[in-house]
């Protein structure tokens, strides 16, 4: 009998993915291998005279890549001795394209980073403040949450044409075949779900149609919602021949990257979690929301996750802070070394420097050091006087605020927080592991740096009947496979805070 394979297009912010996950033996461990990998930005794209640059996704870049990446995933499954069983796909959040009428494109994709969401959050809780939308959708202020961003793009050309609405990972799934849905953990993003009830919030929409301009008409364009784990369809025949995967399955996975991370997350209870990529995201799972106003005030999030399951979290600014101060460093001309600068970093005495990173100075790309000292500066914090320095700050700003909202969550949400589980790109920086062991008091362990693309896999395996009867599979069962998959190690804090 041939090995069962599932492949994961895992879409971030600044590279997309694609993952054979082969599933082997007894008990079931998932074996990822990358079968295309793409460098992804958000591109400036000036404005006829010249003033404004909007930035945007460039989806058929991403689209040529998952091309590509699912042929070569064919290829290596046939290399292997295995079956591809179904494809599946996640990505960033909040972000969207729309199709007219005939179910075309309408121009790319708008970035969350597009600076034409400033002042529109405001605009909308204007209409309706921001404690009734919290009641509802339960949401954190995030400046570019999809309702902000429909409020500040509803004049635009292409609005008056679009019949639909599809978050990122919904359109390629759409590409792939040919059907319309909206998968649920990333729905819930958009700030236009009703949290307990997992739908479409209509008293959102009619209350948005009432107090937005030009969002009257929204209700209708949002297709309908399905949770993880639903076959969308096959893979439409010109692609299932292309790529030599044959009519396979499309699943729709926890198509939300962050809600696939922390399907793959081991958590047990007392586990709080970072999925550390470009954004940190620091948070609990539970059972349900959690829309008290004091959760509200300390602006924490409730998306939907698989199975029921809240993510109650933050976003934290993340990785991109280091990263943007590289791309800075490497655009005049210098090769700079992140793993160099790192153990410089290390070498550096701590706690110098802990600025804000949730400022919204620090969202869009541009000169990131120069904001960054400017921030310290600011904050009447000591301003890092060289590279090495400013990584430490960075990353002690980073730890900081993990801490913080480690515990606030735990305080928030009634729970005991007894240790921390960092999945995604962030495991493999080990000073960032250490500081953040000893900015919680909390052991660290770290499990898949592909966090996204293992959760993305596994739902698509039990959909499938790969892992028993799907129903008799729950969430517990899935993370014994992650378990099984995994290779963790931990960072003991050195030392145990007051109170503890
Ligand atoms: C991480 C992420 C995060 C969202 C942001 C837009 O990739 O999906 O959960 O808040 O991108």
């Amino acid at each position: 009998q041939r090995v069962p394979a599932f492949v994961a297009v895992d879409l971030g912010a600044t590279s997309g993915r694609v993952m054979l996950g082969v599933v082997h033996g007894e008990p079931r461990r998932v074996e990822l291998v990358e079968t295309g990998r793409f460098p992804h930005e958000p591109v400036p794209v000036p404005r006829a005279g010249g003033e404004a640059a909007d930035l945007r996704w460039d989806v058929l870049a991403l689209w040529r890549g998952i091309l590509a990446g699912l042929r070569e995933a064919g290829r290596e499954a046939a290399a292997r001795g295995a079956v591809v069983q179904g494809i599946g796909v996640d990505s960033w959040a909040v972000d969207y394209g729309l199709l007219d009428a005939d179910g075309v494109l309408l121009g790319a994709p708008r970035s969350y980073r597009d600076p034409r969401i400033l002042g529109a959050a405001e605009r909308v809780y204007a209409g309706i403040p921001a404690a009734d939308q919290y009641a509802v959708n339960g949401l954190q202020h995030l400046p570019f949450t999809t309702v902000f961003q429909l409020a500040a793009g509803a004049h635009e050309a292409g609005w008056g044409t679009a019949r639909s609405l599809l978050l990122v990972p919904d359109l390629i799934t759409c590409w792939l075949t040919g059907r319309k849905v909206a998968e649920v953990t990333n729905a819930s993003t958009t700030g236009l779900l009703d949290a307990r009830a997992r739908r479409w919030s209509r008293e959102m929409l009619v209350r948005l149609g009432e107090e937005v301009p030009g969002l009257a008409g929204l209700e209708d364009l949002l297709p309908d919602l399905v949770e993880p784990g639903t076959v969308v369809g096959p893979l439409l025949p010109a692609l299932a021949e292309q790529s030599g995967l044959g009519p396979v399955p499309v699943v729709a996975v926890a198509s939300h990257d962050t809600a696939s991370a922390v399907a793959a997350v081991p958590l047990v209870p007392g586990a709080a979690y970072i999925s550390s990529g470009t954004w940190s995201l620091v948070g609990l799972e539970l059972d349900a929301p959690v829309l008290s106003e004091a959760s509200r005030t300390a602006n924490f999030t409730n998306e939907l996750g698989l199975d029921g399951t809240v993510r109650y979290l933050r976003n934290v600014m993340g990785l991109w802070v280091l990263d943007e101060c590289v791309r800075e460093w490497r655009r005049s001309g210098e090769d700079v070394d992140l793993g160099e600068l790192l153990a410089a970093a290390a070498g550096e005495p701590g706690g110098r420097c802990v600025v804000d990173v949730d400022a919204d100075v620090f969202l869009a790309p541009g000169d990131m050091p120069a904001r960054f000292r400017e921030a310290a500066r600011a904050a009447g914090q000591e301003v890092p006087a060289s590279r090495a320095a400013l990584v430490r700050a960075v990353l002690d700003s980073l730890a900081a605020a993990y801490a913080r909202v480690v515990r606030t969550a735990g305080e928030l949400a009634g729970v005991d927080v007894t240790a921390v589980h960092v999945v995604g790109g962030g495991v493999r920086n080990e000073l960032l592991c250490r500081l953040t062991a000893e900015a919680t008091g909390l052991p660290v362990v770290t499990g898949a740096v592909e966090a996204a693309a293992l959760g993305n896999v596994l739902v698509q395996a039990r959909a499938v009947g790969v892992l028993g009867e799907p129903r008799s599979v729950g969430l517990a069962e899935l993370r014994e496979v992650v378990v099984a998959s995994s290779d963790p190690s931990t960072y003991a804090p050195s030392s145990v805070p007051a109170g503890k």
